[in-house]
């Protein structure tokens, strides 16, 4: 999940990064220097030591297919509003064009398993379903450290040139993770691992460094479609292609503006991304729970009425979710979300803290708490509808006051 103005930051300026920098300041003792395999097994147990699940190595060349696919996927329109993947895709698709001088891609998985059922929450409408990676500290920040950690001592002991991306710059880790054969991309498109499952989160290094490329992983779906069949909002035009405009992830998360009206039932009480299809598949049987103190759960962020998010003002929500990915997001969208699992709850005694938000700033929480309430309480929104209408001006807002009763969304 990436922001777009993260993706400059997330480029080291200098060409060989933190660890090159390193090296640059030494004078090379090439007596000292490893290489090949002996390189690699350093860099392994560096990886194994910083608490990284896995890590193997792919050529800088390894992923031909990427550059047509991820075009098909750009002309699908399947990135929605994520402008950011229609940029720098010649640098995305290949690695050599993002840097000339990599020769070999370190990749790089940090075990986010739970230990109990992901899904457990669904089964209570009155209270928010957080996914998984982010009811805990942003991966990024714990990934980046870690990943510079494994770069230094590349750079050091190797003295090559290193960068470290971890989800924010042009980068494709799924592809390059299967090249490296940490896992394949299952038909649910993220990559699984025959140790981990879905729950792996990834990083790269690019090296000037030849190391040993590892064999690439082949695909383990067989006839399996549990995580096509699962998807609430049918975001799966075919097995191994998503079409993002309609997965909860990106609504919930990526997404700026409204929702459109058919696809909110389908998200439920997700308020912040989805886990539905990663949790189905059969390959989590082998996943065992993360071990990484500081991508430790945060229980507390489990289950929340949905009540008391709605009421939180900005300062408790910051305060709430500091440090979790939950907070980039803002306020504001957040607030969205936790209106339509409102909204979807089916709980009449939820209808206050929607009608709460109707003179709200922001049009897209006037909205949602509109939508919400006609839903919840048909009667008391006809009431105020009248008043709402007559000091509304946003034409979003309005219409959700004027949507015919049981409208389109009621019947998908
Ligand atoms: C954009 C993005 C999103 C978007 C789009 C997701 C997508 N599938 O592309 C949205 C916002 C929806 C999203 C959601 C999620 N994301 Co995200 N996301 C990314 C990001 C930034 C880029 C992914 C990308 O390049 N997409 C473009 C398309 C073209 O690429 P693709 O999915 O690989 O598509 C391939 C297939 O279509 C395939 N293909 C096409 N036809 C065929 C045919 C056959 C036969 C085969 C085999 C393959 C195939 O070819 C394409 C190229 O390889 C990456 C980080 C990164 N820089 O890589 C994280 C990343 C993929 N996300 C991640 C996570 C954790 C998630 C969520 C689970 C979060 C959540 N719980 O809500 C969900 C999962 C939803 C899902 N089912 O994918 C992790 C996944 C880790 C993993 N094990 O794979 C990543 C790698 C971040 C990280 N550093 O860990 N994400
Ligand atoms: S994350 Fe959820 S909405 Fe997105 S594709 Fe998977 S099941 Fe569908
Ligand atoms: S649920 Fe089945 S089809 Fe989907 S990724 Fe897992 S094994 Fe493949």
């Amino acid at each position: 999940m990436v922001r777009p103005n993260q993706i400059a930051t997330e480029l080291p300026a200098a060409a060989g990064g933190p660890g090159a920098r390193h090296v640059a300041q030494r004078p090379l003792r090439q007596s000292g220097l490893l290489s090949g395999e002996k390189l690699k097994r350093a860099v392994t147990e560096r990886a194994r030591a910083e608490g990284f699940a896995a890590m193997r190595v792919a050529a800088a060349d390894a992923i031909p297919l990427a550059p047509e696919r991820l075009r098909a996927w750009l002309e699908a329109g399947y990135h929605g509003d994520m402008a950011w993947m229609d940029e720098r895709t010649a640098e995305r698709a290949d690695p050599r064009a993002l840097w000339s001088e990599v020769r070999s891609v370190v990749m790089l998985g940090m075990n986010y398993a739970g230990e109990g059922d992901p899904l457990a929450m669904l089964a209570e409408p009155d209270k928010g379903a957080i996914s998984l990676y982010a009811r805990r500290r942003d991966y990024h920040d714990v990934i980046k450290g870690k990943l510079k950690s494994v770069a230094g001592l590349l750079a050091a002991r190797g003295g090559a040139g290193v960068k470290v991306f971890v989800d924010t710059a042009p980068v494709m880790e799924k592809p390059l993770a299967q090249a490296a054969g940490l896992g394949w991309q299952g038909k649910h498109t993220v990559l699984v691992s025959r140790e981990h499952g879905s729950w792996l989160l990834l990083g790269a290094i690019y090296t000037t460094a030849e190391l040993p490329a590892d064999e690439p992983e082949r695909d383990h779906c067989g006839s399996c479609r549990r995580c096509l069949e699962i998807c609430p909002t049918k975001a799966f035009p075919a097995p191994y292609q998503l079409d993002a405009r309609r997965c909860i992830a990106y609504l919930t998360i990526e997404h700026q503006g409204h929702i459109d009206a058919e696809l909110r039932p389908g998200i439920g009480n997700r308020i912040f991304g989805c886990d539905d299809c990663l949790a189905v598949c059969p390959w989590n049987k082998f996943a065992a729970a993360a071990q990484e103190t500081r991508l430790a759960l945060r229980e507390e962020l489990d289950g929340r009425p949905l009540a008391e998010l709605a009421g939180l003002d900005d300062a408790a929500f910051r305060s709430l979710f500091a440090g979790t990915p939950v907070k980039r997001t803002g306020r504001e969208r957040f607030l969205r979300n936790v209106l339509i699992a409102i909204g979807n709850s089916g709980r009449p005694e939820l209808a206050d803290s929607a009608a709460a938000h109707l003179d709200a700033p922001s049009p897209l929480v006037r909205a949602m708490a509109a939508w919400a309430l006609r839903r919840l309480d048909p009667a008391r929104a006809a009431k105020l509808a009248p008043a709402a209408l007559r000091n509304e001006i946003d034409p979003q807002v309005r219409a959700e006051w004027l949507a015919p009763a049981g409208h389109r969304e009621d019947a998908a």
